[in-house]
């Protein structure tokens, strides 16, 4: 039976390609990010059968009501990814401060973020949901980092994945050179490349935002969105059409796959807060996956990548996808 290529093998003929001679935690790391994702997985489809359906009864950070799969996600991540010596500390968006590793465990070089579970709110009604990490080098010589340890810029990422699981469970991974995904094969239980080198077409007929916010958009954003809707008796000249999962590793995988944007824009209704996304684990991560996919990420005014982090659980507005669509939408905001 042939077997294909699995994640390990691709993580360690990468290492071999770029970071010859390099010790091999980085590699390792990986790994164990990938043993969580599959635990989650398998915890996604045993749903009601497993009783993990639901609420937590509890709050997250951000004071948004917690399902059980949220919490036991949050706790497969740090428990197979604290004990092996990669990392100096993680960060969640279901956890306030910075997590410490016990102190049983060797610290890393690494710095951890994660959204355990994207999406959760898709969970109960059998929607697609995903987790979402990102990799950061902690600063020499910090053995035990402080939030400020944490606020580098997406540019300073050295790795970046999301898994989604839908139909199928996939990994799509970027270590700065390209974009890979792959598929989990349930008979060996491992994951095997299925998408290699993934690129995004630079135009777009597919548009991603929650409709339900138009009143509360800027000018420029309904301006693009009021473009697409006109279709090909409008100024782009060509139909278009919209999708909406309420996950952004759904829609941004859809992106991956045939191009697309996907906005969840500054609106007055999040003003207050700066946006809906949070920049460390959700937005950064993404735009890195977008951006290594030949796309572009933007809040409208400035490279996401670009952000100086003031906060583990900063939110901003995101624009991200098809390159000619995303310049678009930055020129708009430009005319204002
Ligand atoms: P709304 C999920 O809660 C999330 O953070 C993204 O994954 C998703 O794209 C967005 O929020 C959905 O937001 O306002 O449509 O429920």
């Amino acid at each position: 039976m042939y077997v294909g290529t699995t994640v390990n093998q691709f993580i360690i003929e990468e290492q071999r390609r770029y970071a010859a001679g390099a010790r091999g935690d980085f590699s390792l790391l990986i790994s164990d990010i990938v043993i969580a994702c599959k635990a989650i997985s398998n915890a996604v489809r045993r749903g009601g059968l497993a009783d993990v359906l639901g609420h937590a009864g509890t709050e997250n950070v951000q004071g948004e009501a917690q399902k059980k799969l949220d919490v036991l996600s949050n706790e497969v991540f740090l428990r197979c990814n604290q004990w092996g010596g990669r990392l100096a500390a993680m960060a969640s968006e279901e956890m306030v401060d910075v997590y410490r590793l016990p102190a049983q465990y060797p610290r890393g070089k690494y710095l951890l973020l994660f959204d355990p579970l994207d999406g959760s709110t898709n969970v109960d009604v059998n929607g697609v949901i995903g987790t979402i990490f990102s990799v950061l080098r902690c600063p020499e010589g910090v053995t035990e980092p402080h939030v400020e340890d944490f606020m580098q810029p997406g540019t300073q990422q050295i790795a970046a994945g999301m898994a989604i699981y839908g139909p199928q469970t996939i990994l799509v991974l970027t270590m700065g050179h390209g974009v890979n995904g792959f598929t989990l094969d349930d008979t060996i239980g491992e994951f095997v490349l299925t998408h290699p080198d993934m690129h995004m077409p630079a135009e777009a007929v597919e548009f991603a935002i929650n409709s339900a916010n138009a009143r509360f958009w800027a000018p420029p954003v309904k301006r693009y969105i009021d473009e697409c809707l006109a279709g090909k008796d409008g100024p782009r000249g060509r139909d278009f059409n919209m999708r909406w999962m309420g996950a952004m590793v759904g829609d941004v995988y859809r992106l991956l796959c045939r191009g697309g944007v996907f906005m969840y824009p500054w609106d007055s209704k999040n003003a207050e807060r700066g946006g809906k996304l949070r920049l460390m684990y959700e937005a950064n991560p993404i735009s890195f996956l977008i951006e290594q996919a030949g796309g572009a990420a933007t809040t409208g005014t400035q490279r996401i990548l670009d952000i100086k982090p003031s906060g583990l659980h900063q939110r901003v507005p995101v624009i991200l996808g098809s390159k000619n669509e995303v310049e678009r939408i930055i020129a708009y905001h430009r005319e204002g």
